[in-house]
């Protein structure tokens, strides 16, 4: 991705950035950031970019010549997002750096003494974004903000740790208190809780004060982690068709777009699918009516719903029995090497299983959710996690098929899941004989109704 910042001052800009993690990620070339400094486009003498506004008043205005032109020189005729950061905009938050993740390049434009000629602003901006309420000498640390909180979602920036981190992120609620060395600072002690050794009660205490301080702190995102948690209450009672409902809900990125009765539509938006839970067509048409645009797949399981969507254009891309491994235990895995496969792995995917779904691949090795099985460190299958949840992408070269490699990828990526405290669950076509079988033999239970996905048509 590609930041472009028009600003008086370009220094500020990448000086301020260059120490930080984003700084590192440009000289990687993962990201490139381009600032350009509107004075070199003015065409008065002695640089000048300022003005008297019209009407009088206190102050000057930059003027609208040298901000067009600097904007020519970097955009040419091309449409490109144009940020202009002002305390009258759209108020940043982290659902808008997502959306601005998804651009391929953005131009921030940052404002000085007054603000700027209102006529280039119509002409060349297509958002206006504030980052708080206080006054400011200039809009170029409003556009570092924006640039750090982007950015460090761009693929690669952060590293596979950190972003395999966001996995167990509780959405909607703070963070608990953390410490480190030493056990007894000042004459305050470590919470014991921390010092048991007791995974499992380190995280139960760790939710709880997460909850208790969402809840004396920020009651609005309290409410929201409230109405979600009593929704998976509700789904629980129908758990062999709700799991993955549930499990979107309970990984904290799912997000309650809409309710009926009892019934509900759910958005995950890492992965853009939407999954509805109707009893009626009239709940199924009103839940996909408040279901996002941006929505690419359906996850249903009714054929009504399905016929819902087909009727509206989208097309079928699985019909899928589902399993679920409801046990806790984890299965015991033969295959020795497997390891978690990070980004460089992605030729050997391919030379693996050719070219089909190979963004989608990449984006899941990316997310560090694909594990690969090795002989001789040759890689010789991979599954993982899907991004709405499910386990699968269970592949296997032709040559070490019946090896019980794909049972070990399998069992290893339900351990996996199992650690983190989900309800392992996948989804299978009727067709596929030998996954189906796996199923099975791995303790897998066939459970719910038939699954539809269905894709919007390009
Ligand atoms: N600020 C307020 C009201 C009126 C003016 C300001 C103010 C920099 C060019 C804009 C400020 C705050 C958050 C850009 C503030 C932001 C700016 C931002 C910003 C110089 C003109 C100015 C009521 C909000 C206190 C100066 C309120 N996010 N004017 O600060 O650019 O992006």
């Amino acid at each position: 991705m590609k930041f472009h910042v028009l600003t008086l001052f370009p220094e500020m800009i990448v000086q301020g950035l260059s120490p930080s993690i984003i700084g590192k990620a440009v000289e990687k070339n993962i990201i490139a950031l381009d600032a350009v400094n509107i004075r070199d486009y003015t065409l008065e003498r002695h640089g000048k970019v300022d003005d008297a506004p019209y009407g009088g008043g206190a102050g000057m205005l930059m003027q609208a010549q040298p901000v067009y032109d600097a904007y020519r020189a970097v955009a040419g005729d091309r449409k490109i997002r144009t940020v202009y950061l002002t305390p009258q905009g759209r108020r940043f938050d982290q659902k808008m750096a997502r959306e601005f993740a998804g651009e391929k390049e953005m131009i921030l434009l940052c404002g000085h003494y007054e603000g700027i000629d209102e006529r280039v602003l119509e002409e060349i901006v297509t958002d206006y974004v504030s980052v708080g309420d206080y006054v400011l000498t200039g809009g170029e640390l409003a556009a570092m903000v924006v640039i750090d909180a982007v950015a460090r979602l761009v693929p690669g920036v952060l590293g596979n740790g950190a972003s395999a981190q966001e996995e167990s992120f509780h959405n909607d609620l703070l963070e608990y208190p953390q410490y480190s060395r030493p056990e007894v600072w000042m004459g305050k002690s470590v919470p014991s809780v921390l010092l048991s050794g007791n995974h499992k009660e380190v995280e139960k205490w760790r939710l709880e004060q997460s909850v208790e301080r969402t809840r004396t702190l920020r009651p609005d995102l309290y409410r929201r982690y409230e109405q979600r948690q009593r929704l998976i209450g509700r789904l629980s009672k129908d758990k062999r068709n709700q799991i993955p409902l549930m499990e979107c809900l309970a990984g904290g990125q799912g997000r309650i777009v809409g309710t009926v009765g009892e019934d509900v539509a759910v958005y995950h938006r890492e992965s853009g699918v939407c999954m509805i839970k109707a009893s009626s067509a009239e709940n199924g048409r009103y839940l996909l009516g408040v279901c996002p645009q941006e929505a690419r797949r359906y996850l249903v399981s009714r054929d009504f719903m399905r016929n819902l969507l087909l009727e509206r254009g989208y097309r079928e891309l699985l019909v899928c029995r589902q399993f679920l491994y409801t046990r806790k235990v984890p299965l015991p895995v033969r295959h020795k090497d497997i390891r978690r496969l990070d980004a460089e792995s992605l030729s050997c995917i391919i030379a693996l299983c050719g070219m089909q779904n190979r963004a989608y691949l990449k984006e899941r090795l990316c997310a560090g959710a694909l594990y690969g099985a090795f002989v001789e460190d040759r890689l010789v299958g991979f599954a993982g996690v899907h991004a709405a949840g499910g386990v699968g992408m269970l592949y296997v070269a032709e040559d070490f098929r019946g090896n019980g490699v794909g049972a070990s990828l399998e069992s290893y990526v339900i351990n996996r899941m199992l650690e983190r405290g989900h309800i392992p669950y996948g989804h299978v076509e009727p067709c596929r004989e030998a996954a189906l079988r796996l199923q099975e033999k791995l303790g897998l239970y066939q459970a719910g109704d038939t699954f539809y996905w269905l894709e919007k048509q390009e």
